[in-house]
């Protein structure tokens, strides 16, 4: 799962990814070696899979990561090439989604590019420049599915008449997402990677010892069916460079009860509309996916391999609680409450999954 961060140049952007990078990079089993210097690999920590690891004796616990972007130069004018430009904007293209950082905080030693700290405006500033930005692919694409639409193929023809409603809507302010894509042109989304159509989490940078999102932001998130989350940018940042004890001495002096961090990776989950399963076994490692709600049991074996999807018998499948409360798969087998399922299973948030597959 890949989460861009964008907002105006002085939001509070790198403060929070590095406070991410920094959680990701003490968290254990970290999975992954090789980290470019914008990307953050973040730890889903989930206390669900403690207990079930401790549950079966797996030998270690493997979390569900999400990757976090950071993404400059996204100011007044970037989709005109000002700035890093169209370069940058590129690389959103391929997020799942993007956080919205925005500046919410008074602290006058921080510049900010405009001169004033005015959250609506800031965040009209960076939405305008994404739906510009949609605009002009938007308009370089149907120019391409005319052709095609000539030539009489249906797709393309359904394509072309979504992108000229998308066009009207983008000139007339709307995000992407406001315009349905049509079930006769399956790929016209993929062909394009709108930014506008990417879910969001506004993340609003408030002062020190602020827990509460602004009611303007709370206000323009709802209003776009969007989640926000207060997080101070400045104070994660600072936390995550003392160890565990002290950073949770210095929380409970300011009074912030959950880690800002954590705040932002349930947020992001929320966001995507995502259930967690596990896999674990005695012996072997426990590990945490993600899924979106809805998908099936054959979906959760792709995540975990291909090759276990592709030989797909059948599945074992038992909530995290009920496996805890057994003791372990066998005292769940006596009590009947693991479960033979299907591929077409619809799963469920926090079920322990076994894929039985022919190899
Ligand atoms: N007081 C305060 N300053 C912050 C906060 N977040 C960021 N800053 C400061 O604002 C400046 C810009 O932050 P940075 O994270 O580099 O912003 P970016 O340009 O969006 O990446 C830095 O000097 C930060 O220390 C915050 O929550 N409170
Ligand atoms: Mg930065």
């Amino acid at each position: 799962m890949k989460v861009g961060i964008v907002g105006m140049p002085n939001a509070g952007k790198s403060s929070l990814f590095n406070a991410l990078t920094r959680a990701g990079a003490e968290a254990a089993n970290y999975p992954f070696t090789t980290i470019e210097p914008n990307v953050a690999v973040v730890p889903v920590q989930d206390e669900r899979l403690e207990r079930v690891a401790e549950t079966v004796g797996a030998s270690e616990l493997v979390h569900d990561t999400i990757d976090f972007h950071d993404i400059a130069g996204l100011v007044a004018g970037a989709h005109k090439g000002e700035g890093l430009g169209n370069q940058f904007l590129a690389n959103i293209r391929e997020t799942d989604a993007l956080i919205h950082v925005v500046r919410a905080h008074h602290d006058q030693n921080v510049i900010h590019p405009e001169g004033r700290v005015d959250p609506l405006a800031d965040i009209d500033t960076i939405e305008t420049e994404l739906i510009y930005a949609d605009l002009e692919q938007a308009e370089r694409r149907v120019d391409r599915v005319v052709r095609q639409a000539r030539g009489g193929e249906r797709a393309a023809v359904a394509e072309e008449r979504w992108l000229r409603e998308l066009i009207a809507a983008l000139q007339a302010g709307r995000p992407a997402r406001t315009v349905p894509v049509p079930a006769d042109a399956p790929d016209a989304l993929r062909n394009l990677h709108p930014l506008t159509a990417k879910p969001v989490l506004f993340v609003a940078n408030v002062d020190e010892g602020s827990e509460a999102v602004p009611p303007e932001i709370e206000e323009h998130a709802r209003a776009g069916g969007a989640v926000a989350v207060a997080v101070s940018s400045r104070l994660e940042a600072e936390l995550s460079e003392l160890d565990d004890e002290d950073a949770a001495a210095m929380r409970a002096d300011l009074g912030v009860a959950e880690t800002g961090l954590h705040r932002v990776v349930r947020g992001a989950f929320e966001l995507l509309d995502l259930l967690a399963f596990f896999t674990a076994g005695e012996a072997k490692p426990a590990q945490s996916w993600h899924l979106r709600r809805g998908l099936t049991a054959w979906h959760a074996a792709g995540e975990i391999h291909s090759d276990i999807q592709k030989g797909f018998v059948r599945a074992e499948v038992i909530g995290w609680d009920a496996l805890v409360d057994a003791g372990g798969y066998a005292g769940a087998r006596d009590r009947g409450t693991l479960r033979l399922e299907g591929r077409d299973y619809a799963m469920r948030d926090g079920d322990v999954l076994t894929v039985k597959f022919t190899p």
